[in-house]
C-alpha cells in the first residue's frame, strides 16, 4: 500500500477534525478506529456538549471566536445543524477566583453577558435555587452541540474529500522513523506522519514510543433527571445550560443541560469521577457522584425528581493541570499527540483538527501552544505539576 501523508490513531471528535482538516488541505490520510464506529466507549458519544467562552483562561475563549466559525462552515458545506444556543448560566461564590475569573474574561473578549440579581434571577431562571452568597451571569451565545451528528458529519466530510476510515482496527504497535510503521490488528501502513489522538487509551499507544504522560482516566456518571412539572427544564422554553462552580455539596464543578434528547429528563453530570482502565469501565460502579448530584438537585433544582432516572458514561482523561495536550512528541517530530482533553474539550474539536493538522504537517501553529506542551510536565513523570 502507498505510504500516507497522515494516519490518525482514534476517531473520536478529535481525531475526526484532524482526518478532516488533512483530507481539505489534500493531504491522503488514514482515520484508524479499534472499535466500530460509532460506539460509546470513549468521551465523544452522546447527544449534546457545552459550547461556551465562560473559561478562567484567556487563550481558551480566543481559540473559541474561530471554534465557533469553523462549527458554523461545517454546518453548512454539509447542511447539517450542530449548534444550537441556549445561553450559559454560571452560578459561584460571588468573590470567589473561579467565578471572578470567568466574568473578566466574558468582559475582555466582549462576549453578550446579563449579570443577574437576587431580585431579578427567579424572574429569569425560575425553578433554581440561588444560594446565598452566590452571584449568576448568563453568557448569551454560548449554547449545546450536536454531538453524535458532530461526529458523524467530519467523518463523511472526511470520506467525501477521499480520506480513509478503517474501524474495528486496533493498533498493536508504532514503529517510528521518518516514515512511521503503524501496525494493526488487521495489517500495517505507513505514513510520513501520525497523529496520536486516542482519548483514555493515549497513553497505551505513546508506551510504542518510549513515552508516558500524566494522564488519569475518570468515570464519569453521565445523569438524567425527570423534571415534576413537564417543561420546567426544557430547551423549548429557553432554559440555558449551567455550570454551578462551587456549592454547599460540592467543590467540583456542576453541569446542567436543558431536557432535549430524551423529552423531560434533563441532563446534570457532576464533573468528577472515580478513575477506571478504559477497558473494563463497567467493573467500576463508585456512586458517591450521584450521591453529590442528588443532594444538589433535591436542594437547588426542586422541579426534579431527586434521583436520576436515567445513568450514562463517560470517559475523561485528565492532565493535572486539566490542560490539553497539543504536541509533537518529544523524541520523534513526526509524531503528534493530542490528549489529555480532561472534560472539556468537546467544543474544541474543529479548532484541535487544525492544530495537530498543522503540527503534523510541520507547519507553524495558529495559535500560542506553550499552556498545551508536554514539557510544562518535566519530562513525562505523573509528579511532574
Ligand atoms: O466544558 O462545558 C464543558 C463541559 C460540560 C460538561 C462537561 N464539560
Amino acid at each position: 500500500e502507498a505510504v500516507y501523508d497522515c494516519i490518525v490513531i482514534g476517531a473520536g471528535v478529535q481525531g475526526s477534525f484532524t482526518a478532516y482538516q488533512l483530507a481539505k488541505k489534500g493531504k491522503k490520510t488514514l482515520l484508524l478506529e479499534q472499535f466500530v464506529l460509532p460506539h460509546t466507549r470513549g468521551s465523544s458519544h452522546g447527544q449534546t456538549r457545552i459550547i461556551r467562552k465562560a473559561y478562567d483562561e484567556d487563550f481558551y475563549a480566543h481559540m473559541l471566536d474561530e471554534c465557533y466559525e469553523l462549527w458554523a462552515q461545517l454546518e453548512k458545506e454539509a447542511g447539517v445543524r450542530l449548534y444550537r444556543q441556549t445561553g450559559l448560566l454560571v452560578i459561584g461564590p460571588e468573590n470567589s477566583r473561579y467565578y471572578e475569573l470567568v466574568k473578566t474574561t466574558l468582559k475582555k473578549n466582549k462576549v453578550p453577558m446579563v449579570v443577574l440579581t437576587r431580585d431579578n434571577f427567579s424572574q429569569h431562571i425560575p425553578h433554581v435555587i440561588l444560594d446565598e452568597g452566590h452571584g449568576a451571569v448568563v453568557e448569551v451565545p454560548a449554547g449545546i452541540l450536536y454531538a453524535d451528528r458532530a461526529l458523524k458529519t467530519a467523518q463523511g466530510q472526511f470520506q467525501k474529500l477521499g480520506g480513509v476510515i478503517r474501524d474495528k482496527e486496533m493498533v498493536t504497535d508504532i514503529k517510528p522513523g521518518p516514515v512511521v510503521t503503524v501496525v494493526t490488528s488487521s495489517g500495517a501502513y505507513q505514513a510520513k506522519s501520525v497523529v496520536i489522538t486516542a482519548g483514555p487509551w493515549a497513553n497505551r499507544l505513546l508506551a510504542h514510543t518510549g513515552l508516558e504522560l500524566p494522564l488519569e482516566v475518570a468515570k464519569i456518571n453521565v445523569c438524567y433527571w425527570k423534571e415534576k412539572v413537564p417543561g420546567s427544564y426544557d430547551i423549548e422554553k429557553r432554559f440555558p445550560c449551567f455550570i454551578q462552580t462551587e456549592c454547599k455539596e460540592s467543590k467540583e464543578h456542576i453541569y446542567g443541560l436543558p431536557s432535549n434528547e430524551y423529552p423531560g429528563l434533563m441532563k446534570i453530570c457532576y464533573h468528577a469521577g472515580s478513575v477506571v482502565d478504559p477497558d473494563h469501565r463497567d467493573q467500576q460502579t463508585d456512586r458517591s457522584d450521584i450521591d453529590i448530584l442528588q443532594r444538589y438537585v433535591a436542594r437547588c433544582l426542586p422541579g426534579l425528581e431527586p434521583k436520576p432516572a436515567v445513568v450514562e458514561s463517560c470517559l475523561y482523561t485528565l492532565t493535572p493541570d486539566r490542560h490539553f495536550v497539543l504536541d509533537c512528541h518529544p523524541t520523534y517530530s513526526n509524531i503528534v499527540i493530542g490528549a489529555g482533553f480532561s472534560g472539556h474539550g468537546f467544543k474544541f474539536g474543529p479548532i484541535i483538527g487544525k492544530l495537530l493538522s498543522e503540527l503534523s504537517l510541520g507547519e507553524v501553529p495558529s495559535y500560542d501552544l506553550s499552556p498545551f506542551r508536554i514539557r510544562r510536565f518535566h519530562g513525562n513523570t505523573k509528579s511532574a505539576l
